[in-house]
């Protein structure tokens, strides 16, 4: 008789930690508790979402006739910690071991490690082979080289997956196709309606539920339109396929004032949990390409995404943790803005994107990275402050994924293991690649004074600060070498503008 755990992401029939359960005589576990959905002030949406979703796996286990518990959040004698339950039910049975799949977190591996000592039971934590590249594989991968280039990770992955390959070469005779994506949006852009499920009965207690026990979280909870089961999941994927993939590639970075969901696959929160598995994901993408229903671009753009970046961060995540969570390579010490929470600032892009997470849980890649994520690494804010919003706002947030594209991506925190270079930008690249400006208080155009667009002076004054960090990064020489050429009184402005932009958001100040 076994006791199986199943984490909240870790929705998935065919999970590590369900092999070989005999249905008879094994238990299975389910549990909404208080530590993990108050760990940090989880967005509503994200916790309605999950806990629909693990209220519908476990349905579907139960018709599949395992034995299980399934501990509702307001049940009455509902101990709130995973701990709680497991040890509940171990106090209760007769139990010879636990088994459970890896969990995502580093912080949850370090508690659940001390189970065994201290429920006196074997605990069995087994590989989470959802993921395409074991953590192994890429320790050895990392292991034997200096940089951690994602783009030889994820050559390496299309070779071993035989992804749009043509024998040993890739298709089209390039691994990447980028010069040919990241179009700016043009007017008239038809972008497809983004695929809402209405309530059932299940989701319904679920949104009742958060109302009452959430109300100080963050984000809209109504209205809800995930899906919570794997059958609209497999929906919400198709859907993708036929109607946005064609497109994704030459708008993959592009940005649209009331257009939150573009042409992006809104599947990471199904993937996270474990609703879509990645080959699936990447299989139909393939699959649209040799069937002509889209572009060579779009479907290599798409494939590494998950292919690539999801399986190299997460390899990046347990290759350096725990130390990577006090990674400050900048010494960046400033709290985050207030109006990150309440999206009350008079810069336009980042109103969009806050109010748009604020409301869906969810933004697409280049609003995270290039908009909030750029305003983040530029004014210096903390990287713990930034971290535990990423991990708040977003419905597919989770550490092992979330962390590394905070300090690694956005922060430069780690100082180059994930990017060769910080991506800072100044308001001329969310001008291109969006019309975000057009509305706006500030000018774009304007380079210095209280009218000019605040990443205008703040992307030079960052250089400034961070000189003798990134002077001698060789991708960043040209930049410096223009920096060089500016005179003092320019210089002085700059130092100017930027002390009293930042001062006033240290004083929480609506800027
Ligand atoms: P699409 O653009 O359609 O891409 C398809 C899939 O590729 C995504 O669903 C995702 O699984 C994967 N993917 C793409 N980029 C990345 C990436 N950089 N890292 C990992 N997977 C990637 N993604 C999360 O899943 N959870 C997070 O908590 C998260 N936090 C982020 C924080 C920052 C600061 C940044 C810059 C990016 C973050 N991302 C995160 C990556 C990316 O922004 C989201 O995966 C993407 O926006 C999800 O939307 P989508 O499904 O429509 O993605
Ligand atoms: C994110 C989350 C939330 C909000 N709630 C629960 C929960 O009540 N029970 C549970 O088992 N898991 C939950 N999760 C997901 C976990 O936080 C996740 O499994 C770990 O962070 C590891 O990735
Ligand atoms: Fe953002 Fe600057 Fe454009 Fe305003 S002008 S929307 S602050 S980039």
């Amino acid at each position: 008789m076994i006791l199986r755990l199943i984490l909240g992401d870790q929705l998935s029939e065919n999970i590590s930690s369900l092999r070989n359960a005999n249905k008879a005589d094994d238990h299975i576990l389910i549990c909404e508790v208080k530590s993990e959905a108050t760990y940090v002030r989880h967005h509503k949406k994200k916790i309605a979402f999950l806990f629909s979703a693990m209220r519908h796996f476990s349905k579907s286990l139960e018709d599949l006739n395992f034995n299980l518990t399934y501990i509702k959040y307001d049940d009455v004698n509902n101990t709130g910690s995973l701990f709680g339950e497991v040890k509940k039910k171990i106090d209760n049975n007769n139990f010879k071991k636990i088994v459970i799949t890896m969990p995502n977190e580093f912080r949850l591996y370090s508690e659940i490690i001390e189970w065994e000592n201290k429920l006196n039971i074997p605990v069995e934590i087994k590989e989470d082979d959802r993921f395409l590249c074991t953590t192994e594989d890429f320790n050895t991968w990392a292991s034997e080289r200096k940089q951690l280039r994602m783009e030889y990770f994820y050559r390496n992955m299309r070779r071993k997956y035989d992804i749009l390959m043509d024998g040993d070469n890739p298709i089209g005779g390039q691994w990447n196709f980028d010069s040919e994506n990241r179009k700016p949006p043009k007017d008239g852009l038809n972008v497809p309606k983004n695929y809402a499920i209405k309530p059932d009965k299940i989701t319904t207690d679920v949104l009742n539920l958060v109302e009452k026990n959430f109300k100080d979280h963050f984000g809209d909870l109504k209205p809800f339109y995930f899906a919570v089961t794997r059958q609209q999941a497999l929906i919400v994927l198709d859907e993708f396929i036929d109607k946005r993939l064609s497109m994704f590639g030459d708008f993959q970075d592009a940005m649209i004032e009331g257009e939150p969901w573009m042409f992006h696959s809104h599947i990471s929160f199904y993937l996270n949990c474990g609703l879509l598995t990645p080959l699936e994901c990447i299989k139909a993408a393939e699959n649209a390409y040799y069937d002509n229903r889209a572009p060579l671009n779009a479907v290599e753009g798409f494939v590494r995404q998950i292919l690539g970046w999801r399986e190299y961060i997460r390899g990046v995540y347990w290759y350096k943790m725990p130390d990577y969570k006090e990674e400050n390579y900048l010494e960046a010490s400033r709290k985050l803005p207030e109006f990150y929470w309440t999206g009350q600032t008079n810069m336009n892009c980042l109103k969009q994107c806050i109010n748009e997470t604020k409301e869906n849980s969810y933004s697409h890649h280049i609003q995270r990275l290039m908009v909030l994520g750029n305003f983040v690494l530029l004014a210096g804010i903390n990287p713990d402050e930034v971290h535990n919003w990423y991990l708040a706002v977003y419905s597919d947030a989770y550490e092992w994924v979330e962390l590394p594209n905070v300090t690694g991506m956005i922060l430069y925190a780690d100082g180059g293991i994930l990017a060769s270079k910080p991506y800072a930008a100044s308001g001329a690249y969310i001008n291109r690649m969006s019309n975000y400006c057009k509305n706006c208080h500030y000018k774009v155009n304007l380079k210095d004074g209280k009218d000019a667009c605040p990443f205008n002076y703040l992307y030079w004054d960052f250089l400034i600060r961070n000189e003798n960090k990134l002077r001698n990064n060789p991708r960043m020489g040209l930049i410096y070498r223009n920096l060089d050429k500016m005179n003092s009184d320019k210089y002085e402005t700059i130092k100017s503008d930027s002390n009293i932009f930042l001062k006033h958001i240290e004083n929480n100040e609506k800027v």
